[in-house]
């Protein structure tokens, strides 16, 4: 019997391909098929864009960290167009880029990634953690699972408000071994609440392979546990994640009920930009796994369906790119937060211990505080 124990350490997990579904599935995809190609790609490219440039960045130590998301933009950008924008988000570490094709500003995210004075979180959390108000998009909590039972609580209020919305919670093949998995999932079962469960299967947890992670089947297998319908997808084939999530949406309009879709896809870069995979992942294993980039196979479909030719997308990649610049040089020039905002947003009327401190802090520094 092969169990997690017994799996042989440092092999990692196995590529497994599941059909390439595209083309069966591009006809549902409705008459906007083309246009919806093309933002498919725009969305995508955007989320590659980003991580090679921020990357860079946090190498040349501008800013002080990063966590790239490459390998998932299918996983990212197929749901973020499938959901209505009724629907809250709560992410795991990688859907940043769900918020920016709900139409949270790209400066913005920017500004936040620099932690600068126009950071709407004001630098107080880790770069990659934006809060997107606007957009239904709440901030990602580092501490992994946490954000399955927030969802499930907000499913539970949009139940009880009757509101036509429901709560998506996405989380990593790690996340599936927190205990907030299963208070989740079980509330949820229990109570038949309005709420999407994402499991983004992107192979690893920071260097724990899938197969010290569970001996069940799968992670959509766990569903079946808890009462309601779990199922695996391509999630390197945005086509299938956009399709999918879209079917399950629908049904949930009409019927709402809990529902897990398991994304199968791989994690094409480091965890973070703390890490290094060659330290744990065998040899030649991201270079199978490029195989499966998500970008590419979009391309490969857009080349063979005649949407968008190269020179085209080419023409993209630039105005992204320079998009991306250009936030870039705006965000940073601005400094860091202004020091009065330590004492911002703690109560909504001031305390005097707080005053005090303030006052003391304030004179320290030469007394700008306004
Ligand atoms: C409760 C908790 N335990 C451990 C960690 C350390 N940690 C940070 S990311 C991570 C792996 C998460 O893996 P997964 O859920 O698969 O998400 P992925 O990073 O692959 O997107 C771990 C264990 C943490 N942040 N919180
Ligand atoms: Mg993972």
């Amino acid at each position: 019997m092969t169990s997690p124990t017994t799996a042989s350490p440092g092999k990692g997990p196995a590529i497994v391909p599941l059909p390439y579904d595209a083309t069966t599935l591009l006809p549902l995809l409705g008459d906007g098929w083309r246009e919806r190609l093309v933002q498919m790609f725009r969305g995508m490219l955007l989320g590659r864009t980003l991580d090679t440039r921020m990357l860079n960045l946090q190498r040349q130590g501008r800013v002080g960290f990063y966590g790239p998301a490459s390998g998932q933009e299918a996983a990212n950008v197929g749901a973020a167009l499938a959901l209505e924008p009724q629907d809250w988000v709560f992410p795991g570490l990688r859907e940043q880029l769900i918020a920016l094709v709900r139409g949270y500003d790209l400066p913005r995210y920017v500004h936040h990634l620099f932690g600068n004075d126009m950071d709407p979180a004001k630098g107080r959390q880790m770069p990659c953690h934006p809060s997107a108000r606007e957009v239904q998009y709440v901030s990602m909590s580092s501490v992994i699972g946490t954000q399955i039972v927030h969802a499930v609580g907000c499913a539970f209020a949009q139940r009880y408000r009757k509101d036509r919305a429901i709560s998506v919670a996405f989380f990593g093949d790690g996340a599936t071994s927190a205990n907030d998995f299963h208070s989740g999932m079980n509330f949820a079962g229990v109570f038949d609440l309005p709420v999407l469960f994402v499991c983004t299967n992107n192979q690893w947890a920071i260097s724990v392979p899938t197969a010290r992670q569970t001996a069940a089947p799968s992670f959509a297998a766990k569903a079946s546990a808890y009462g309601f319908p779990g199922e695996r997808v391509d999630g390197t084939d945005v086509v299938a994640v956009y399709h999918h999530v879209r079917r399950v949406r629908g049904a949930m309009a009409e019927d709402p009920h809990p529902h897990l879709l398991e994304l199968v896809l791989y994690r094409l870069t480091p965890h973070s930009s703390s890490d290094d995979p060659s330290r744990y992942q065998p040899k030649g294993w991201r270079e199978e796994a490029m195989a499966r980039d998500p970008l590419a196979r979009l391309e490969e479909l857009l080349d063979r369906t005649g949407v968008l030719p190269a020179s085209e997308r080419e023409a993209i990649r630039r105005e992204l790119d320079a998009e991306i610049r250009s936030a870039i040089q705006e965000a940073e020039v601005i400094p860091p937060p202004r020091n009065e905002t330590l004492f911002q947003d703690t109560l909504k009327e001031p305390s005097w211990p707080l005053t005090e401190e303030r006052d003391s802090f304030d004179r320290e520094q030469g007394g700008h505080f306004p």
